[in-house]
C-alpha cells in the first residue's frame, strides 16, 4: 500500500472548521496563541457538548427515573438516549450493559468490588501489565491484598510492546482475571487486546480492558474484542468530567452485586429485605450525573459525524509528523516506540528537566503533560523519574506541532 502523504493529499477533515467549534483553543495564553497538546489527559469540548450541558439546566433540569411530570420524562429521555447512542459506539449488545459511572478509575473499582470480589479466591491470580496507569493498578493490588490472590505482571520490552510470549507463560488454571490497557496513555502502544482476550478466556479468565485512551481515537467494537469489561473517561472523549462508562457481558453483570446501595437501584425496599433493580439500574445508585450523560451522548454525535476513522487517519498523519519534527531536535529521545502507536509522544530532553520544559512550553503557550503520567511503573522501566508528553486529538493541525517543535528546540537549547 503506498503511504499517504498527509501534506500533499487532500485533508480528511477541515480543521480549521473543526477549530471553530471548540471555543477554549480561541484564547491566548501568556500572549501566545493555545497550543493545546494534553489531549490524553483530557480532551476540550465542542459548543455542542457545552450547549446540551447548559440546554438541560435552563430548560429541564430535572430527576430522571422518578418524576411522570414533564422536565423528568425529558430528562429520563435525554439521559436513556445518551445510553442508547454508546452502546451503538462500542457495539454492545444491549443498553441494559452500558452503565454510567465517574470514569474509568471508577469502572476498574466497580469491577473490582463486585465480579472480584465475588469471584476471586486466596491463591487466585490476576494479571496486568507493566504499562497499566494507577487505575488500573492499584484496586487490583486491594483485592489481592485483601483476598490473598496473586497479581501477576505481563512486562514488555523497551519500545513499549508487551511480551505475549510471557503472558502465555503467565497463564494457567489459576488465572481468573486479566486487565490491560487497551492504548497506553505514556507510550501510545495499542495493544493487541483481541489475542489477549482470546487466550485469557483459553484458561477460563475473564478480561477487562481500560479503553480511556482508545474509544477516542479509534474503532471500538467490545463484541469484536469479545473482552468482558470494557471502560472509558467521557472527557476524554470530547464529553464532560464526572461521567464515564463501564460497559460488561449482560450475564456477568447480572450475576455480580450491587456496589452502592441507594435511590434507583431497588425494586423494592422493607427492613427486612432489598430487591435490587435490573440492568443498568442496579450499578446506577443515587442521583446520576444526569448532565454529564447527556453531554456524553452529544460527544459521541460528534465524533461520529466526523466519523472515527477519519479522526484516526488524521491523528495517525499527524502524530507521524510530530515524531519526524520532534526527533530532529538535538537531544530529544523518544520513550515508546510501539509498532502499533499513535497520538501519544513522550520524551526526554538531555540535561532538562520535564517540569522545566513543561513551564518552558507554558510560557510559549503550549500545553503538555510532564511528570509520571500516572505510570510510575513505566517510569521505573525506562529508568526515568519522569517524561514530558505531547498528545494530540481531532483538531490539532500541523502547526501546533510546528510550535511545539520550535518551543522543545528553545528548551533544550536553552539548558544545554
Ligand atoms: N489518564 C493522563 O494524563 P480517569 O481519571 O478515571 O478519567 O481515567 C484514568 C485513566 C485510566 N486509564 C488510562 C489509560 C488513562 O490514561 C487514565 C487517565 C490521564 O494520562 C490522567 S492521569
Amino acid at each position: 500500500m503506498t503511504e499517504r502523504n498527509p501534506l500533499t493529499v487532500k485533508p480528511l477533515m477541515d480543521i480549521d472548521k473543526i477549530r471553530k467549534d471548540f471555543p477554549v483553543l480561541h484564547q491566548s495564553v501568556h500572549g501566545k496563541p493555545l497550543v493545546y497538546l494534553d489531549n490524553a489527559a483530557t480532551t476540550q469540548k465542542p459548543n455542542s457538548v457545552i450547549e446540551a450541558i447548559s440546554e438541560y439546566y435552563r430548560l429541564y433540569n430535572s430527576n430522571i427515573h422518578r418524576g411522570v411530570h414533564q422536565l423528568s420524562q425529558k430528562a429520563t429521555d435525554e439521559y436513556e438516549a445518551a445510553r442508547q447512542k454508546v452502546q451503538r459506539y462500542l457495539n454492545a449488545n444491549s443498553t441494559k450493559e452500558v452503565i454510567f459511572l465517574r470514569g474509568t478509575s471508577e469502572a476498574v473499582n466497580l469491577v473490582m468490588n463486585t465480579y472480584g470480589r465475588t469471584n476471586i479466591k486466596a491463591g487466585d491470580e490476576i494479571i496486568i501489565s507493566e504499562m497499566e496507569h494507577h487505575s488500573n493498578i492499584v484496586p487490583w493490588q486491594m483485592l489481592a491484598q485483601q483476598t490473598g490472590a496473586v497479581l501477576r505482571v505481563i512486562p514488555m520490552n523497551d519500545k513499549g510492546e508487551l511480551l505475549m510470549e510471557e503472558f502465555k507463560n503467565l497463564l494457567n488454571e489459576k488465572t481468573k482475571f486479566v486487565s490491560v490497557v487497551h492504548a497506553s496513555n505514556t507510550l501510545g502502544t495499542e495493544n493487541p487486546v483481541k489475542e489477549i482476550t482470546g487466550l485469557a478466556h483459553e484458561v477460563g479468565a475473564k478480561v477487562m480492558v481500560d479503553g480511556a485512551q482508545a474509544v477516542q481515537h479509534f474503532k471500538v467494537d467490545v463484541q469484536d474484542i469479545g473482552c468482558d469489561f470494557y471502560a472509558f473517561s467521557g472527557h476524554k472523549l470530547y464529553g464532560p468530567t464526572g461521567v464515564g462508562v463501564l460497559w460488561g457481558r449482560e450475564e456477568l453483570l447480572i450475576a455480580m452485586p450491587p456496589w452502592q446501595g441507594g435511590g434507583d437501584m431497588i425494586l423494592s425496599v422493607t427492613f427486612e429485605k432489598t430487591i435490587y433493580n435490573g440492568l443498568p439500574n442496579k450499578f446506577e445508585a443515587g442521583t446520576p450525573n444526569i448532565s454529564g450523560a447527556i453531554g456524553l451522548g452529544h460527544a459521541i454525535d460528534y465524533v461520529t459525524a466526523l466519523g472515527i476513522d477519519n479522526i484516526h487517519e488524521h491523528e495517525r498523519d499527524l502524530y507521524r509528523y510530530m515524531e519526524q519534527k520532534f526527533l530532529e531536535i538535538q537531544g530529544v529521545s523518544l520513550v515508546g516506540s510501539a509498532a502499533k502507536k499513535g497520538s501519544v509522544f513522550s520524551f526526554t530532553i538531555d540535561g532538562v528537566h520535564p517540569h522545566d520544559v513543561g513551564t518552558i512550553l507554558d510560557m510559549e503557550g503550549i500545553a503538555i503533560r510532564t511528570g509520571h503520567m500516572c505510570t510510575q511503573p513505566v517510569m521505573k522501566h525506562f529508568g526515568v523519574p519522569a517524561l514530558s508528553r505531547a498528545s494530540i486529538g481531532l483538531y490539532n493541525n500541523y502547526e501546533d506541532i510546528d510550535c511545539a517543535a520550535e518551543a522543545i528546540k528553545k528548551a533544550a537549547e536553552f539548558f544545554s
